[in-house]
């Protein structure tokens, strides 16, 4: 089973302007199946537990903030070689550097506001996916 899921996050930024729909949309299509959803709001101390990778980082209070500012909807995506082919779906962190049709690319405002998540290794896949969802909400 290893490396054929990956977990997601559309980010609150993106919830806010109402691309919930569009964003699963392309992600569906794009051939990854839903194998868990939900729409859910971070606490303070779920995205400092869920970003402590980046505590020390300059930008860590505002990304904190910013994730628990409103509801995201988490998913685990099921698909071959899930996390790199989501990686690729959803582009470069800074929407700049994001290709063309990517998920970034149409919908993030800045690096920081970047409407989506994915998880980037198999291990934080597990991880994060564990983080949100029991097992009897993965189907
Ligand atoms: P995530 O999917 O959110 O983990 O983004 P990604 O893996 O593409 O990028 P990383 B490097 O993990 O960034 C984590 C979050 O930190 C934000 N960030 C990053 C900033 O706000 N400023 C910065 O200078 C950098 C490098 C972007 C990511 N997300 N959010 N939300
Ligand atoms: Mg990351």
């Amino acid at each position: 089973m290893a490396g054929n899921r990956t977990f997601t996050m559309i980010k609150p930024d993106a919830v806010e302007d109402g691309h919930i729909g569009a964003i699963l949309e392309q992600i569906t299509a794009s051939g990854f199946r839903i194998v868990a959803m939900k729409l859910t709001q971070m606490t303070q101390r779920d995205a400092e537990t869920f970003y402590a990778i980046h505590k020390e980082r300059p930008f860590f209070g505002e990304l904190v903030e910013f994730m628990t500012r409103g509801p995201i909807v988490a998913a685990i995506l099921e698909k071959e070689n899930a996390v790199e082919d989501f990686r690729t779906l959803i582009g470069a962190t800074n929407p700049e550097d994001a290709a063309e049709g990517t998920i970034r690319k149409k919908y993030a405002k800045n690096v920081g506001e970047n409407a989506v998540h994915g998880s980037d290794s198999d291990e934080n896949a597990e991880i994060e996916g564990a983080f949100h969802f029991s097992g009897r909400e993965m189907f």
